[in-house]
């Protein structure tokens, strides 16, 4: 598929593993161009050259750490113009590290996270936005937590880096409300990801632990709600919307039959 085909386009934060990564998938199936950013740029060449092959779309790469703002502004002004009208960005770029309660926390983790969850989504966020009110169209979808609505045991940091993903989702939706940009809020709860591996620090051990004993989400399941909230009539848009596996209640409350 040549590039000046009118397909849309969605950008993908994080786009190397997990919900970002499965995304990119959802999309490419449904025809979208891609802009895929990640700091691993192995599994970017890997993962767009096979979503070119796959599906007959153009993917456009960005190796990027959404932390530094001087790269996101650098690497977004050099987007070339056919790939300037974004109709879709995914902040999705996140984690978590460590699980400690606040008197023992890691100043270095917190830190990891305030930057990636937060800064990171607005860096990425500023440079996107413009775009969209240039060319009067566009959603972002920021992916939250459950961990924003509920804080848990040792979760403090994290789960506060969600709660301002929230509330910055509002804030966003307020003032591109004018522009005609959607803004949408995704809180998944346990989706089985890289996720607990980077919280536990490679510990493959503990993370597989956290999904024994039910059924997680996966990837692709917050991957179709994505692709659902962004494929609707322009009038309809959808604020918030919270994905639990069956088996969770709530942050901690898991039925799990060990
Ligand atoms: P994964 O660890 O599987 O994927 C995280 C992705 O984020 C990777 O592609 C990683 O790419 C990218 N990333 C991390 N840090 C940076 C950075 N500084 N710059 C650019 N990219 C970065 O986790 P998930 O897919 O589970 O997580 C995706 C989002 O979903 C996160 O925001 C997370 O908080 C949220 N979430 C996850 C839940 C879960 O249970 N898994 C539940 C609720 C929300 P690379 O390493 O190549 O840079
Ligand atoms: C990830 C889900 O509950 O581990 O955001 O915080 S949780």
């Amino acid at each position: 598929m040549t590039e000046n085909k009118i397909n849309k386009i969605a950008m993908i934060t994080g786009a190397t593993a997990g919900i970002g990564k499965a995304t990119a998938y959802k999309f490419a199936k449904e025809h979208y161009n891609l802009i895929l950013t990640g700091r691993r740029a192995a599994i970017l060449d890997e993962v767009s050259k096979d979503l070119e092959q796959t599906y007959g779309i153009t993917v456009y790469k960005m190796e990027l750490d959404v932390r530094d703002n001087n790269e996101v502004e650098k690497q977004i002004k050099a987007l070339p113009d056919a790939w300037e009208k974004i109709d879709v960005l995914l902040n999705n770029a996140g984690l978590a590290v460590g699980l400690n309660p606040i008197q023992d926390g890691l100043i270095e983790d917190w830190e990891r996270m305030i930057d990636t969850n937060i800064k990171g989504l607005l860096y990425v966020s500023r440079a996107i936005s413009p775009l969209m009110i240039t060319h009067a169209k566009g959603h972002i979808v920021n992916i939250g937590s459950i961990a924003g609505r509920d804080a848990y045991p040792n979760g403090n940091v994290y789960c506060g880096t969600k709660a301002a993903v929230d509330s910055i989702t509002r804030g966003m939706r307020i003032d591109l409300l004018k522009h005609g940009i959607k803004v949408t809020l995704i809180e998944p709860g346990a989706v089985e990801t890289e996720f607990s591996v980077v919280r536990f620090k490679g510990d493959q051990e503990k993370a597989d632990n956290v999904y024994k004993g039910f059924t997680p989400l996966k990837a692709e399941d917050i991957a179709d709600a994505v692709y659902y909230v962004c494929s609707l009539p322009q009038h309809i848009n959808i604020n918030d919307m919270l994905i639990m596996p069956t088996s969770q209640a709530a942050a901690t409350i898991i039925d799990k039959k060990l």
